[in-house]
Order: C-alpha cells, then structure tokens, then sequence
C-alpha cells in the first residue's frame, strides 16, 4: 500500500434516463476538482463516478425504443463517458450498476442484513413515484397529492415486499450525526435530516415484483432490490469491500460523497442505516451542493431550458466551461448561470487577466532577453511585495481548497493573476529596457513575472488541467506537469539561465453578437 493518506471521493451515480445536462457536469467537474487538488497535495487520491442503471423508469424506456434495457442503457453510458473524457473528468473507476461485481456485492449484502434479522418479508401498501424511484407517505406528498421531490402524481402500489429494519438504527443514526458535525454538510442540509429524522424513520420497503430489470433478491428471485438499496452500495465495490480487503480498508470510510441537495436524504439516512446494519463505518463526509438555475429558472425538458454540456464544451472549451462553474457557484448554494455571465467570464478572466499576462511576460521575456532568464539580481521592493503575495496565496489557496471552498480558492488564485499584471504597470519593463544602468532590475522583473505565472499554474491545475499544462509548456518547463506537486508552488523554482518557450493564444475573446 502506499504511504500517501488515502483520500476516497465519489458523484452520485447518474440514471442513464435522459442526456446528462450541465448540472450533472457540475456535480462531477466539481469532485473532479477536488480529487486533483487532493493528488496535487500528494494524497494517494482514489476517484469513484459511474452509472445507476436498474429500475423501472429504465425498464420502460428500453421497451419502447424496443431494445433490452441493457442495450438501452449502453448506449447513453457510452455518451456519460465521453462527456467526462471531454471534460477531462480524472476517475479511477466508472462503476455500472450492470456489472457482475455489482451484483455480486449486492446480493451479498442483501443475504447478510436479511440473515441477521434485519430484513424481513412484509406487503407494501402505498405511494410510489416512478421518476423518482421514491416511495412516500400521505403526510410527504405536496399540497396536490403529488410527490414532494418532482411534483408529478404518485402510484398507489401493492405487493408482497422486504422490508429493511431502519427504524431500528434511527436513535443510534441521529446521536451520530449530533456527534460528527461534520458528516452532513452543509449545516443547512445536516439541520434538515435531523429534522426528518426526529419525525420517526418507517422500515423501507426495498424489493419489488412489478418489473424485473434490477438485481434478483438472492434467496427470492421474483423479487428485485429497490434501486436506491442497489445503487448506494456501488461505493463499496471498486474499492474492494469483496475481495480486497486491505484495499477497502485504505480507502473506507470515504472522505467525501459528493451529491446533490435532494439525494442527501438516501445518502446519509438510507446508507447510514445500511452501513450500520452492515457494522461499517459511515463515510466522514456526505456534502449536498446547490442547483444550477438557468436564466432564473430551474433546468427541465418542459421549461426548455437544458443545457447540454457537450454543445457548451465544442463552442467554448472543456477549461473554460470547468472555470465558470467552479468560479460562478459557490459550493453549497444555488447558482444561476447564463450565457452571458459565461461569456464575460471568458473575456475578463481567462483572455484578459491570464492569456495576456502569459503574452506580455513571453514577449517581453523574448524581445529583451532572448527568453533566458537570470535569476537572484536586481531585486527590487516591488519584487519582495509579489513574492509575498504569491506565498501568502498559495497558503490561503491551500486553506481555501482543503474546506471545499472552491470558488473562493479560484478567486485567491485570480488575484495573484490581477496583482501580477499590477506588477507589470509598476515596475514598466519597457522604460527600465531603455536604460542599461537598470539592465539586473528589468532580469528580476522578467523572472518574477515567469516564477508569478509557474505559481499560478500549479494552483489553478484542478480547476483548469489543460490550461496549466499548456502554460507550463510555454514557459519553457519540459518536466512532466503531472508529477508537479503542490510544494513545487514555492517561490524560486525557476532556474538561472531558465529559457521560456513560445506564447501561444490561450483563450480567444468571444465577441457577443448584438
Ligand atoms: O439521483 N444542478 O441520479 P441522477 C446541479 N441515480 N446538480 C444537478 C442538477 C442541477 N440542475 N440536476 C441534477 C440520481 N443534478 C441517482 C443517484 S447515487 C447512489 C444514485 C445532480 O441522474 C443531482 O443533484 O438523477 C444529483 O446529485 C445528480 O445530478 C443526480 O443525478
């Protein structure tokens, strides 16, 4: 096993139902930003996503385009990965909920809980929604009768059933989250399952007879497991709770489940009370962020306002895509996003602010020095001041980046980008070029303007891979940037005799039509 600390993060696994839309790019961009940042910091960095692909919803879908569910599903899962390989989602397994190693863990788990009483055969009378695969109460549903998640009508349903005991666990669940404050966040999210909780936990109903596309239930094979049941085991799977055991004991608990405010309810209630029944460890941390709004208004097919992620990337690029969402939302919140706040993102901080920092640093390292840099003369007052700023963001960066605040970190960054550009205006490299008695000041600026830029490129790396990378290679550097470390942001890295490459456009200016 390896030395680093572990650090084990997973997304939601996706119903393969409908085309991935820009929030679910943003859930994942989000813990792939993360996870980089984390490998970055020199954590051994294990990285889960994949597919939820049983239940009923699906079953239907297939039968009417008239393939097998599983022809159904294989096509949009093949359109999931290549929306996060253009996007440059870093996993380190894609888990399917179709695969044999998921089956396997789940009828094992499903035996187990069952053999120690804590699963048993019941009927299920009540109110089931298809979309949202949820089963609810009459006190749960919306003022119309409707299902409180989705608002669309709910099904009575009838059926011999098992039964998960969760009304035993509900005392033990609640005292573990008043004891581990940091288990539901955000705080807004934990006061919510608390809340719920406090209002008595029902056994779950987790098998179905009226469609078979799922997980036979092992001792019971007319029945299969309810979805939410099946899918939340996923996390265990790759990380070897089967057959490995030294492995899952590395990575688990996991660090961080990353989800969407209206599934931390299955995440932190369900699971916790799954994973108690099972004598696991729950996961330290299960974080709900926001919703994308677009234009003001929540994204739906009837509303007509989904954004497709891959029609964003082919027009504006994966980075600058990763750079508004990460940059625009903060974690935790809603955040309404447009195309125009898209655009003046683009234009102001990634052409302006950085691309023509890279240029102006380039060139003038090019046209005055030939591109070679001296480094250690010259060093001026202006000089001490953007190596401090430059320590003091990579510290508030780091700080930033380790209690999630992405957007803040992205935001630190920027300002040693802005503060960096400043610095060109004060010391005017193109006046101390014209005299030769300021010839060691003008070989500090150029090296504190490439040392500014080498700083910058570690740091903004998770948020923008290809960008960093392409900087790293215009300034000259032919190490490999993935075994960059972020220790490597210390001032100084940058060589005497040091020769910068060629500048090349980073981002073009979108013009806005009119
Ligand atoms: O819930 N903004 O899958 P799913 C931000 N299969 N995030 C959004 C969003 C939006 N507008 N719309 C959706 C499932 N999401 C289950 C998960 S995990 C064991 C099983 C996010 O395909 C949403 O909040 O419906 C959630 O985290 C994920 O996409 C759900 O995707």
């Amino acid at each position: 096993m390896s030395e680093k600390t572990p650090f084990y993060i997973t997304t939601p696994i996706y119903y393969p139902s409908a085309k991935l839309h820009i929030g679910h790019a943003y859930c994942t961009t989000v813990a792939d930003t993360i996870a980089r940042f984390k490998r970055l910091a020199g954590y051994d960095v294990f990285f889960l996503t994949g597919s939820d692909e049983h239940g009923q919803k699906i079953q239907q879908a297939a039968e009417k385009e008239g393939v097998t569910p599983l022809q159904y599903v294989d096509r949009i899962v093949a359109g999931f990965q290549e929306l996060w390989r253009l996007l440059g989602i870093s996993y380190d397994d894609f888990i399917r909920t179709s695969e044999e190693r998921h089956h396997e863990l789940v009828q094992h788990i499903f035996q187990k809980i069952y053999d120690q009483g804590d699963i048993y055969k019941g009927a299920y009378k009540g109110l089931y929604c298809t979309p949202c695969e949820s089963y609810w109460t009459k006190l749960q549903l919306d003022e119309n009768g409707c299902c409180p998640d989705c608002h669309r009508p709910v099904q009575e349903v009838s059926e011999e059933a098992y039964f998960f005991r969760m009304s035993k666990y509900a005392d033990r669940l609640l005292a573990y989250i008043n004891e581990h404050p940091d288990f539901i966040q955000p705080v807004s999210r934990r006061n919510e399952m608390i809340a719920f909780i406090e209002q008595g936990l029902e056994d779950l109903c987790v098998s179905r007879t009226s469609f078979d596309w799922g997980i036979p239930v092992p001792f019971d094979p007319k029945h299969v497991v309810y979805v939410w049941f099946d899918a939340l085991t996923n996390y265990l799977t790759p990380i070897g709770y089967m057959h490995d055991k030294e492995k899952f004991n590395n990575y688990w608990p996991a660090d961080v489940h990353l989800v969407g405010k209206e599934i931390v309810r299955f995440h932190t209630i369900i699971w916790g009370c799954m994973l108690m029944a099972l004598g696991i460890d729950l996961p330290k941390k299960v974080y709900g962020h926001g919703w994308l709004i677009v234009d003001g208004a929540k994204m739906s097919k009837s509303v007509g306002n989904v954004v497709d992620p891959i029609a964003l990337i082919e027009e504006f690029g994966a980075d600058a895509v990763r750079y508004f969402l990460l940059r625009e939302i903060t974690l935790g919140q809603d955040g309404n996003i447009s195309r125009d706040t898209l655009i003046g993102r683009i234009n102001s901080d990634l052409a302006n602010d950085l691309g023509n920092l890279l240029h102006r640093t380039l060139s003038m390292a090019k046209k005055y020095r030939k591109g070679v840099l001296a480094k250690g003369a010259g060093r001026t007052d202006f000089d001490a001041a953007l190596e401090e700023m430059a320590a003091a963001t990579v510290a508030d960066y780091t700080a930033q980046m380790e209690q999630m605040e992405l957007s803040a970190a992205i935001k630190t960054a920027w300002a040693l980008i802005s503060r960096t550009n400043k610095y060109i205006d004060e010391t005017a490299p193109w006046t101390l070029a014209k005299d030769e008695a300021k010839a060691a000041e003008l070989d500090s600026v150029l090296y504190h303007l490439v040392e500014s830029l080498r700083v910058t490129s570690i740091l903004i790396s998770p948020f923008l891979p290809v960008t960093a990378r392409r900087i790293h290679e215009q300034l000259g550097f032919t190490s490999d940037f993935a075994a960059v470390q972020l220790s490597d942001a210390a001032w100084g890295g940058t060589e005497d005799g040091h020769t910068v490459g060629t500048a090349e456009q980073l981002f073009p200016r979108i013009e806005i039509e009119k």
